[in-house]
């Protein structure tokens, strides 16, 4: 038997096996604090479309396995054509509704047909572009709202419908496959010659959906808060009643205002500046907001750019806890690369300070 429960006040020198089993425990705690540290969870949060999973596709692309083979690449085949039909109803539907023009007889079933996606005749697909009426609605795409990815896949159409399509980067970070309630995504990411844990949390960001987004609340690290620019002008997809970047600003606020995250850093992301930028020297932003530019000045990218960030960020009340607005373009690689290398620092430091170091 070991001295362990012997009596008599004699000192008891701890047993060696006893004292190595000590030191597991010690070692086992330490690197569960040490991976705790490194975890670090990273929530990605706006309204539908803002581009939160193309942000998280660039950054697979970057830490990760995504897109590596042409195999992985062939599975967005059919997302991508989806997408061609679903844009094409658009300009259908506007051509229905326009009063100064007719659909030409030899397109005029087509342009009718509210179910134009599930033809899946890509033929078709090639006549409507190729009709000039509704060449004239796309010429009007500012004016009314529609996918993002509409001016990119028409602008590639006919390498898109060829038998041996085989979809790009570019094409597969156009692609619009709408998120469904949460994805957690982890990636390895070295700083400071230390690999971390990114748990990056991707969530669908229709109205339907956020209310599934309370159940990731607790123990966020930092936040990505994600706004489309080019929206000022749009109505939100799920209801035509309400103006898209006002559903924003009020989705942001109750963010702010959310008790979980009165410490949490929240990174903002002023999204699809190259697309805002092409828009807002055709439309002035004074048309939509009364207290904004109005005019010609309401056309100036700077200025209009500057009412939209202050809009944003005056919704901050807490003294303390910082936003960080960066303006983006989440289709673009580089872009992506360098704002996400800002944003590492500020998670990094708030990640240290919740371990206490
Ligand atoms: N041109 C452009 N398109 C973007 C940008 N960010 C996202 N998109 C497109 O916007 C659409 C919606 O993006 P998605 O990431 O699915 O939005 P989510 O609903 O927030 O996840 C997709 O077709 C993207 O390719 C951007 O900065 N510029
Ligand atoms: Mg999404």
């Amino acid at each position: 038997m070991g001295a362990c429960g012997s009596s008599g006040g004699a000192t008891i020198e701890p047993d060696p096996v006893q004292k190595e089993k000590a030191k597991e425990i010690d070692r086992l705690l330490n690197d569960e604090k040490d991976q705790a540290s490194q975890l670090i969870n990273l929530l990605l949060l706006g309204t539908g479309g803002c581009g939160k999973t193309t942000f998280l596709k660039q950054m697979r692309m970057l830490y990760g396995e995504f897109l590596k083979d042409d195999d992985s690449k062939k599975e967005w085949i059919t997302v991508i054509r989806e997408n061609m039909f679903t844009n094409m109803s658009v300009l259908c539907n506007q051509l229905t509704e326009n009063e100064t023009m007719e659909p030409p007889p030899e397109v005029a079933e087509e342009v009718k047909a509210s179910t134009l996606h599930l033809l899946q005749d890509l033929s078709k697909l090639k006549s409507l572009w190729a009709c000039k009426e509704i060449q004239a609605m796309y010429d009007q795409r500012f004016t009314y709202t529609h996918e993002t990815n509409m001016e990119y896949f028409f602008s590639h159409i006919d390498r898109i419908l060829a038998d041996d399509f085989i979809p790009n980067v570019d094409d597969i970070l156009a692609a619009r496959k709408m998120t469904v309630g949460i994805v957690e995504t982890q990636l390895v990411i070295e700083e400071n010659g230390k690999p971390q844990t990114l748990n990056i949390i991707d969530v669908g960001g229709q109205r339907n959906q956020r209310r599934k987004w309370i159940s990731m609340f607790d123990g966020v690290t930092a936040i990505i808060f994600l706004t489309a620019l080019s929206e000022y002008n749009e109505k939100l997809a799920e209801d035509p009643t309400t103006e898209a970047m006002r559903e924003s600003l009020s989705v942001f606020k109750s963010i702010l205002r959310t008790k979980y995250f009165m410490k949490t850093p929240i990174i903002l992301f002023l999204n699809k500046s190259d697309l805002f930028k092409e828009k807002i020297a055709k439309i002035s932003i004074g048309e939509f907001f009364a207290s904004a530019p109005q005019g010609e000045d309401g056309k100036d990218y700077e200025k209009a750019l500057e009412f939209i960030k202050k809009r944003f960020m005056d919704l901050n009340n807490v003294e303390d806890r910082n936003v960080y607005p960066h303006v983006t373009i989440a289709t673009n690689k580089e872009n992506v690369q360098n704002v996400f290398n800002s944003c590492k620092h500020v998670i990094m430091m708030k990640n240290l300070k919740s371990v206490g170091l």
